[in-house]
């Protein structure tokens, strides 16, 4: 048995664990502590399927060597760089790398350190290229409902997730919201991008006249919709939000942190779905998990108006960690992985089985709707009279100890597993939740 350090269960009282319910945890612990490829592996020796990627960024599965290698070289060799007014290599290297995978032309790239910076990085961007583009009055931005956007003050204020928010006052000011697309009654079952839904974009519209095109900065939502439960943009949806924008100058922003990096069968969902959004901010995958990393890539009209302005600083915003080289490092070698081992197509080609494996969970009780696209699936189950989210709780309970790891948000099971999974273990990760499913009240 590995020496885990619980033996003295005050220990673990003073870390403040993040979206976690600290007592319910503490009282039934799940540690890992290893993992490798498809697998972690429990404080007391048990191995768990990782049917999640750790949390949505192990896209490559875990402890990859050549991504191993890549970080303690880099940590014995430039431990720190400053970013500001000093660079490395690695970070031109990456930036390009990026921009070669990245669609259209979005041709720039800023780094981050998470997500949630990536967001509020975009935000910043859009807000400040409006006004060195002479329109100082679009500083409006537009969310959806049940988008996630990370912790930052503007990706809060954007996102639409009520308990997210609820906690936290007014948020930012000037802050609309779209309606989300969920809509069982019409669009349950539905394999891939449903049918039924372009419409909600409309919505745009009414917002535009509303609030005036002329106060909008920009629109931000993710391409599939994750944290909230895993949500498919219904066909021509995106379409229709991209010719509005583009309509009323209005930024369209993809928050791809999650559909990144070959999740939904090309590196960016903006490809899969070919939608050119002006901004995408990226992380998780982008660094196969390893290194806390995010970028926000821009397209050359932004770019190029910043570089057209006052000679000096052209964007006053920047982390003492952005491009930090072993982040560098670990999304170099992360690229290499990817490309060398074909995984975005992988995705394609193990989508159809893995749509057929969550769809096979049709009919089992407590499943009200199913759906998937790429290697992303979910499972949304009726939820128990006034106990939202629980039966969900359990069923993700239920699977860990029977070895699986999923990710859970309110009754919804969300799958995303690494792009490396089998055939094999595609079926064992459904048939355990299947098996969580049935042995859950
Ligand atoms: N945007 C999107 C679309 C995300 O999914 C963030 C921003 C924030 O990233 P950081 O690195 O600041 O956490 C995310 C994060 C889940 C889950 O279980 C998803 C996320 C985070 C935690 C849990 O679905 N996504």
């Amino acid at each position: 048995m590995p020496d885990t350090g619980r033996t003295n269960v005050n220990s673990l009282e003073p870390y403040w664990m993040p979206f976690t319910a600290n007592r319910q945890f503490k009282s039934a612990p799940r540690m890992v502590v290893s993992a490798k490829d498809m697998h972690y592996v429990t404080d007391d020796g048990r191995k768990l399927l990782d049917g999640a990627s750790g949390m949505w960024c192990v896209n490559a599965g875990h402890c990859r060597d050549r991504i191993v290698v890549a970080v303690q070289n880099e940590v014995a060799t430039l431990d720190y760089a400053p970013p500001f007014q000093w660079a490395h290599p690695k970070a031109f290297e990456l930036a390009s790398r990026l921009t070669a995978i990245l669609p259209g032309n979005l041709d720039h790239v800023f780094f981050g350190n998470s997500g949630s910076e990536a967001v509020d990085t975009a935000i910043k961007i859009a807000l400040a290229y409006h006004r060195q583009n002479g329109e100082a009055s679009r500083t409006r931005l537009i969310g959806r409902e049940r988008g996630y956007h990370g912790v930052g003050i503007g990706g809060t204020s954007v996102g639409g997730i009520s308990n997210n928010r609820k906690q936290f006052g007014t948020l930012l000011a000037g802050i609309d919201h779209l309606p989300h697309t969920h809509n069982l009654a019409e669009n349950a079952y539905s394999r891939g991008q449903p049918e039924w839904g372009a419409h909600l974009a409309d919505d745009l519209e009414r917002l535009v006249a509303l609030h005036d095109a002329s106060t909008i900065a920009a629109v931000i939502v993710e391409p599939v919709a994750g944290s909230t439960g895993v949500l498919i943009p219904p066909k021509g949806y995106l379409d229709r939000l991209r010719e509005i924008c583009t309509r009323h100058g209005i930024l369209l922003i993809f928050d791809e942190v999650i559909t990144g990096f070959g999740r939904v069968a090309d590196a960016f969902a903006s490809e899969f779905f070919g939608v050119q959004p002006d901004m995408i901010t990226m992380a998780k995958g982008l660094t196969n998990g390893t290194v806390p990393m995010s970028a926000i890539a821009v397209s050359s009209e932004i770019f190029k108006t910043f570089m057209e302005g006052p000679a000096g600083i052209e964007l006053f915003h920047g982390y003492t960690y952005s491009a930090h080289p072993l982040a560098c490092a670990a999304a170099l070698a992360t690229l290499d992985v990817y490309a060398e081992e074909g995984l975005f197509a992988r995705t394609g080609e193990m989508a159809p089985i893995f749509e057929d494996a969550v769809h096979s969970l049709k009919g089992q009780r407590h499943v009200i709707d199913l759906r998937n696209i790429g290697l992303v699936g979910a499972v949304e189950l009726e939820p128990r009279d006034s106990a939202p989210g629980a039966r969900a709780f359990d069923v993700y309970l239920e699977c860990f100890e029977r070895g699986l790891m999923v990710r859970q948000t309110g009754d919804i099971i969300a799958l995303c597993p690494p792009l490396i999974v089998s055939e094999a273990q595609i079926d064992e990760l459904i048939t355990t939740l299947g098996d969580a499913i049935r042995a859950t009240e």
